[in-house]
């Protein structure tokens, strides 16, 4: 269940990542950002729901669409903007660009460099939980397209085999890039594959932060209890293009605008308003405080030197 402090701090997520991304895409045409960011407008709610489900020393394996999951996980942004321009403040000095920000400390493991990277990455976290017989779990995200890659299947039976401690969530918005998931999946729910497992999971609405907070938790506690991994599949869209930049000539606009009606962020201001959660006023000062804060930390930003070719060099394991 979900309590009063919690539903509005999930609220004042989803805006700040909102608004985070509306002022990345200003800086990406500034120049000051480069790269292919890959929005997740429109996703923040299954993001940033999914991961309030965690403790602080879980693990998390984030997907490549947007700001949510970090924002989501208290990484402070100004380090994530350091990160996405290439600077010394990042948390990887900035040698990650748009798609590597790194956080142990939180359990942010970073992210594959290819899709599907993920995969055995989380069931190996999986693994050492159960070797070290700690009690965390991992919430690993990913997309419709990527549930096509082997390293997908292969995890997931290694996962439900050895009973590992892992959730998989797929975020399903429809589009691989220009391929809709009807031309590259078998499956219409990615949900129904976790039949061919043995494991629980289910397909939810994925833009309504209550539904994606239930079937979560229950799929964490259930690997807490040690029973094992889950499959869920939230059902969202992706409002902007697949990077800042898509021309976006391969959907129609009818189909992009029905789905902004389904904008998770008014539908759930919309539900804590009726709930008597949130007035107009708190409203208000909420977005203002997520500018106040964006401000600051592009002002942080601004101050921090550019990473140094040399530091490549660093932290190399192999
Ligand atoms: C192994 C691999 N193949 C292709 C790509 C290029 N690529 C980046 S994002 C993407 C689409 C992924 O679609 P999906 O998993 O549905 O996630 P979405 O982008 O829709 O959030 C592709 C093909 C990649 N990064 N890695």
């Amino acid at each position: 269940m979900m309590d009063k402090k919690l539903k509005l701090d999930i609220y004042k997520k989803i805006i700040l990542s909102r608004r985070l991304e509306e002022r990345i895409a200003e800086l990406i045409k500034a120049g000051q950002v480069g790269g292919f960011m890959h929005p997740g407008v429109g996703q923040e709610a299954l993001q940033v729901a999914a991961i309030a489900t965690l403790r602080p020393d879980d693990y998390m394996m984030y997907a490549h669409r947007g700001v949510a999951y970090w924002v989501a996980r208290g990484i402070p942004i100004e380090r994530v903007l350091c990160d996405l321009s290439g600077r010394e403040g990042g948390t990887n000095r900035g040698k990650g660009g748009v798609m590597h920000v790194v956080f142990p400390e939180l359990g942010v493991l970073g992210e594959s460099g290819t899709l599907g990277g993920c995969f055995p990455i989380a069931a190996g976290a999986g693994m050492s939980i159960k070797v070290k017989h700690e009690d965390k779990v991992v919430l690993c995200f990913f997309g419709d397209g990527t549930s096509n890659r082997g390293t997908f299947h292969e995890s997931l039976n290694f996962c439900a085999v050895r009973k590992l401690p892992v959730i998989f969530l797929c975020e399903n918005n429809g589009w691989a890039v220009s391929v809709p998931t009807e031309q590259s999946t078998s499956v219409k729910d990615i949900a129904d594959r976790r039949h061919g497992y043995g494991v629980p999971g289910k397909t939810i609405d994925g833009n309504d932060v209550e539904q994606v907070y239930d079937a979560v938790s229950e799929a964490v506690a259930y690997a807490r209890a040690g029973k094992g991994p889950s499959l869920i599949e939230g059902k969202t869209y992706r409002l902007w293009g697949h990077w800042i930049g898509d021309p976006d000539t391969y959907r129609s606009r009818e189909e992009v605008e029905k789905h902004w009606r389904r904008d998770p962020l008014p539908i759930y201001e919309n539900k804590l308003i009726e709930e008597k959660l949130l007035s107009e006023a708190a409203k208000a000062e909420i977005d203002k405080d997520a500018r106040a804060q964006i401000d600051r930390a592009i002002a942080f930003m601004e101050k921090q030197p550019f990473m140094k070719p040399e530091t490549a060099l660093e932290d190399l394991y192999a």
